[in-house]
């Protein structure tokens, strides 16, 4: 049967579902000026994946990687959640307050699973703090997955110590990159790049001097995306999943919507074109600013 676009359906059966899930990819944040992977103007046409977000490239050559992602991590930093970030943030506090939806055995709000690493969606749940007890905040803060990583977090190649910031440059090499010298990267040398400082442990310098080299704590290609044992539990009883902005060709997330179908759980899907999605209930065509603040508000 072809998917419904139905405004009406589908807040009925947002109403009716307990457990709400949501995974959103590089479609969100375009509405925000942040550049998608794969469509027009996307990353990965411009830019080969394999030289710039795998660990052997990383271990190959630093220097051009950390550019890459300093470039982007400044993007990010200039770039403010939209129309659909705030819908969505919404959807999750009104969630925990139970204001929409009827269900009266579960005060969790939904799951949701970004795949970007923007910051964004956490930077709009943030903007909705006066609304909500610093508990109810970390209750929501709690349910968002940033699967694919954070361009804010970097870990030590060494100690492994995980350090998450928005200042910027992280090392005063990186500081004149822009796009146009991303492309004609400079070799920095290594010493260079941003370097560990160790986790400010009180009563301990064990880790002060670690110096090791940073990476950004991203998930390339090839490595374990993070939060699946959470993830998997609770696709198990997701009675709706809302995709956005996604092509949906990256696995595993790639997958979730076929296990959430499997299980008798609905899929809605929001994108700007049909994507590999398309066995779904719902389907809304257009930009999400637009279509998801219509569905969800
Ligand atoms: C709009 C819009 C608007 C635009 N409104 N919509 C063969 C088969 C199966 C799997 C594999 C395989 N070969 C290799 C693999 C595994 C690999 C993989 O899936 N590769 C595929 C390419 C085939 N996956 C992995 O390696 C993952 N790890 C893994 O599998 O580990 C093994 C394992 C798994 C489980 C358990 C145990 C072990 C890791 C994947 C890491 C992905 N990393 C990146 C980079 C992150 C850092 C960085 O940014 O630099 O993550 S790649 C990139 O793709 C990024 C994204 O999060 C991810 C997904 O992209 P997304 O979000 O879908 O963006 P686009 O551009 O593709 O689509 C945008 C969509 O938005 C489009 O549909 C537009 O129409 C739409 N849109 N504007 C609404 N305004
Ligand atoms: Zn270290």
């Amino acid at each position: 049967m072809a998917p419904s676009s139905d405004y009406k359906e589908f807040t009925d059966s947002l109403a009716l579902a307990k457990r709400v899930v949501v995974l959103a990819g590089a479609g969100l944040s375009a509405g925000s000026g942040i550049p998608t992977y794969r469509g027009v103007g996307g990353l990965w046409k411009k830019q080969d994946p394999k030289k710039l977000a795998t660990l052997d490239a990383f271990k190959r050559d630093p220097s051009l990687v950390w550019q890459f992602y300093h470039y982007r991590r400044e993007l990010c930093l200039r770039a403010q959640p939209n129309a659909a970030h705030r819908a969505l943030a919404e959807l999750s506090i009104r969630d925990t307050r139970n204001r929409i939806m009827p269900s009266l055995t579960s005060t969790e709000p939904p799951l949701f699973i970004t795949q970007n690493f923007d910051s964004l969606s956490p930077r709009a749940l943030n903007d909705l703090a006066d609304q909500l007890t610093s508990d109810e905040m970390k209750t929501v803060q709690n349910r968002l997955i940033e699967m694919h990583g954070s361009a804010f977090r970097t870990v030590c190649t060494q100690c492994k110590h995980v350090n998450f910031t928005y200042d910027s440059p992280l090392s005063p090499a990186l500081a004149d990159t822009s796009e146009v010298s991303f492309e004609t990267p400079r070799d920095i040398p290594i010493d260079q790049l941003p370097r560990c400082g160790g986790p400010e442990w009180k009563g301990s310098n064990r880790y002060a001097k670690c110096g090791g080299l940073l990476r950004p704590a991203v998930v390339w290609f090839g490595e374990v995306p993070e939060g699946l044992g959470e993830i998997s539990k609770e696709l198990n009883w997701t009675d709706l999943l809302i995709v956005v902005g996604t092509s949906s060709l990256v696995y595993p997330a790639a997958g979730f919507s076929k296990t959430v179908r499997e299980r008798g759980g609905k899929v809605a899907v929001f994108n700007l074109e049909p994507s590999a999605d398309d066995t779904c209930d719902f389907m809304f065509l257009g930009p999400c600013e637009e279509t998801l603040p219509k569905a969800l508000g």
